[in-house]
């Protein structure tokens, strides 16, 4: 990488520091304390929004320093986009920093910290740069309230420690056992990264960054996330999760035991606990929410802001509805139907304190790095998902044409032996901690247990007509029920998980020639996941041995930051085997390509559920989930291009 380059990922990573201190680099906080942007104003493609800023600093309006920040809060989160379009119109990089710096010591933290990583997301002047694993930059929103007890206590005492950090709740808990995903570190930063690359208030024709097929995205995403829950759940003896509903109890309490940096727990939900109506959002009106979506939904019609109907009734119909649900900010009506889901996390959120009459912090909910904690999450998202179902059953079933791949067919499918295991994990808590000047940093981190799997290999024998370029989708199902009955297809889609979707090419070595060719596809391939984050630590001693000339420093401007982690690609399964059905789709990528960029590039994103980034489009026309996300007739749905086989997870226990 060139030295401009690597100065950029060191003054990000300075940035990201230790926000809670203010001034912790001397030349930052110089560059900040100095800085005027009101002098600098044909620097920004847009002004309007660091004038902004500037007014409401000086005012004292903004969201001061040390309180906490949601990005569900009205007014807190008009304040980030104000920061974050501060930082994405600087026309140039001097400029970013500069507002960067400014911004640093002078907003909210929380506000700071999302505000930088979507600009740095999005900016083309930063591709390529590397942010920290935001269980670093934020351990409190990640570890339990014990693990920052004891880390403080080993800071006193200048001893460096491992911290050990337990579950939440106890084994009297069904929904415990099930908790190593839900309080996943990887999984709620892949949650939380996935809403910073689609935000839900994005504006994608003012920023020039569109979000293709957005809506449809946080449909299949979210999809995801609880059919995996589910395949969890099964593997654990647990029954599917169930949705929730506005004038239901809701069953199952959750005790989440993390605290914030400052201002006190998270707050708790007692079990059987119902909805309350809160200052701004009732009840009733998330009943209305429903029914009109509803009724949108079996008109396959919604009503736009100005009187006009979008049909939903072909495959954009989920992107639509999508947008709506979120919402998103091309919602077609958001004053008619609301905004069902987030409204959901915030009525969740606030449940005990609906009135806030006890000035309690946002629940668990209210964040998207700690919403999973709670299992009322997936119920919400179940309740979500079953309205994209209902529109989804109004499509018509895949035809044999639309599912068939004529010439091309798969003799045979073998996969390595199936297992997974519990493993240690450290995650570094210094950004957790502050410094005084008596107290020096010493190593302190907190050690979690958490699902791996081994590596292994999907090959797939495919015979074919001619040389062809294929969309490889590779799928793994429950194979029976809670009841060890076994799941009819039409049903058993629903739980249906993405394990890789990729792109054999027409040259090796993932290729589809004439006649009889291989496809061999590793676990650690899979575009549906990302490895571990690299550390801050190893990030900045990469860095600096590159500005001394020790090592090269690679640069991948399209790094991906979302992706489920790798680790947990499969479900746990169970001791003494538990059975699953794999399936593989071969298709004619040639039909359902859309960019024409050369082959080998990925672009920049996961062609999976974290989408293409840097405003390309999606990269195959199938709709997401295809062939699982319509009504499947059995007799009619396995075409020689798809496969299907028993496959048995095996659960080891303990490393
Ligand atoms: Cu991701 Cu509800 O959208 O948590």
């Amino acid at each position: 990488a060139d030295k401009t380059f690597l100065s950029k990922q060191r003054e990000v990573l300075k940035l990201l520091n230790k926000v809670h201190e203010p001034n912790r680099f001397k030349v930052q906080a110089e560059l900040g304390r100095s800085y005027d942007p009101t002098k600098y104003l044909s620097k920004y493609k847009d002004p309007l929004p660091v004038k902004t800023l500037v007014k409401q600093y000086a005012s004292g309006q903004l969201l001061p320093r040390g309180q906490v920040f949601t990005l569900f809060n009205e007014k807190d989160r008009q304040q980030m986009i104000t920061i974050f379009e501060s930082l994405f119109f600087a026309e140039d990089w001097d400029t970013f920093l500069r507002t960067a710096c400014y911004a640093r010591d002078r907003v909210n933290e929380g506000q700071f910290v999302y505000a930088l990583s979507v600009a740095v997301l999005h900016r083309e002047d930063t591709r390529g740069l590397v942010l920290p694993p935001a269980y670093e930059i934020y351990p409190h929103m990640f570890v339990n309230s014990e693990v920052i007890h004891a880390a403080y206590k080993a800071k006193m005492r200048q001893q460096p420690a491992v911290i050990r950090m337990n579950f939440t709740g106890t084994i009297r808990n069904p929904e415990q056992r099930v908790a190593y995903l839900g309080e996943d570190v990887g999984m709620n930063s892949h949650h939380s990264h996935w809403h910073m690359d689609f935000p839900f208030w994005w504006k994608q024709d003012e920023y020039g960054v569109p979000k293709d097929r957005q809506g449809e995205l946080f449909y299949h995403m979210h999809h995801q996330l609880i059919a995996r829950f589910d395949l969890e759940r099964l593997s654990n003896d647990l029954p599917f999760v169930e949705p929730l509903y506005w004038e239901d109890k809701i069953v199952d309490g959750f005790y989440p035991q993390t605290t914030y940096r400052v201002g006190g727990e998270f707050p708790s939900r007692p079990d059987n606990f119902e909805f309350q109506d809160l200052e701004n959002i009732k009840v009733k009106d998330m009943v209305d929410y429903t029914r009109r979506i509803r009724e949108a939904i079996s008109q396959q019609a919604v009503i736009t802001k100005t009187g006009e109907y979008v049909y939903l009734n072909d495959t954009n119909g989920i992107n639509t509805l999508g947008s709506i649900v979120e919402p998103s900010y091309d919602s077609k009506h958001p004053e008619y139907y609301g905004a069902l889901h987030n409204y959901g996390h915030i009525m969740l959120g606030q449940i005990t304190d609906p009135k806030g009459k006890f000035n309690m912090q946002p629940g668990v909910m209210e964040h998207f790095e700690t919403a999973t904690r709670d299992p009322a999450f997936f119920r919400l998202h179940k309740y979500i998902d079953n309205l994209f179902k209902m529109h989804k059953d109004l499509l018509p079933p895949y035809t044999r044409d639309e599912l068939n791949f004529p010439g091309v067919t798969i003799e045979e499918v073998s996969v390595d032996e199936l297992t997974t295991y519990l493993e240690d994990f450290d995650i570094d808590l210094l950004n957790a901690l502050d410094d005084t000047q008596e107290l020096k940093d010493v190593e302190i981190k907190a050690r979690v247990r958490r699902l791996n799997h081994s590596p292994f290999t999907v090959s797939i024998k495919v015979n074919s007509d001619s040389a062809a370029t294929a969309a490889v989708r590779v799928f793994l199902g429950p194979k029976v029920d809670w009841f060890g009955q076994e799941i009819p297809l039409n049903e058993k889609r629903l739980y249906v998980i993405e394990i890789d979707k990729f792109v054999a090419k027409r040259k090796a070595p993932a290729c589809v020639n004439k006649g009889t060719t291989v496809v061999q596809r590793k676990s650690s391939e899979s575009s549906v996941t990302i490895p571990d984050r690299e550390t801050t630590k190893d990030l900045v001693k990469r860095v600096d041995d590159a500005m001394q000339g020790k090592t090269t420093f690679m640069v991948n401007k399209d790094v991906r930051h979302c992706g489920y982690p790798d680790r947990l690609l499969l479900p746990k399964g169970k001791r003494d085997g538990m059975p699953f059905s794999l399936f593989v789709v071969v298709t004619d990528f040639d039909k359902e390509k859309v960019n024409d960029v050369p082959s080998d590039y990925d672009y920049g994103g996961s062609i999976s559920y974290c989408g293409a980034l840097s405003g390309y489009k999606y990269p195959d026309s199938k709709p997401m989930g295809f062939p699982f996300d319509r009504q499947i007739d059995a007799d009619h749905f396995i075409t020689s291009n798809m496969y299907q086989k028993e496959v048995t997870i095996t659960f080891k226990g303990d490393e």
